[in-house]
């Protein structure tokens, strides 16, 4: 009878040490799965739209990262143009999709033609690549 009681003590105490464990872990568990997979950094993202705005408007991605833009029924239209001819899309479009891969670091500046600052709007973004 003794030696049973003995047996459920540890039994409990392992209870609670591995109960221990698991909140610890629990704890650790979201800041890894919300910061882990990609160390903060991204290496796969799309960039959608809300109104005539880029949505989310600044990413943070590593170098090799295919970034895709994707819209619907853009009035007027929209389409994805970066500062110094790094790359343009193509013409402005009611819906679209359109992708690049970022290489090299650095933050690089895009627009939407149509709705670009100093005319019908502030449709900027940025790619910021680590
Ligand atoms: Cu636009």
């Amino acid at each position: 009878m003794k030696k049973l009681s003995i047996a459920i003590a540890v039994l409990a105490l392992a209870g609670a040490a591995c109960s221990g464990t698991d909140d610890g872990g629990a704890i650790t568990s979201p800041t890894a799965t919300g910061g882990a997979p990609a160390g903060a950094v991204a290496t796969d993202e799309v960039v959608g739209t809300t109104g005539n705005l880029w949505s989310p408007k600044h990413i943070v991605v590593a170098a090799g990262t295919t970034v895709e833009w994707e819209w619907e029924d853009a009035v007027g239209g929209h389409n994805v143009v970066f500062d110094n001819d790094l790359y343009r899309s193509g013409d402005p479009t009611g819906d679209g999709r359109a992708s690049f891969e970022f290489n090299d670091t650095g933050i690089f500046d895009y627009y939407c033609e149509v709705h670009a600052p100093g005319g019908s709007g502030i449709m900027t973004g940025s790619v910021t690549v680590e």
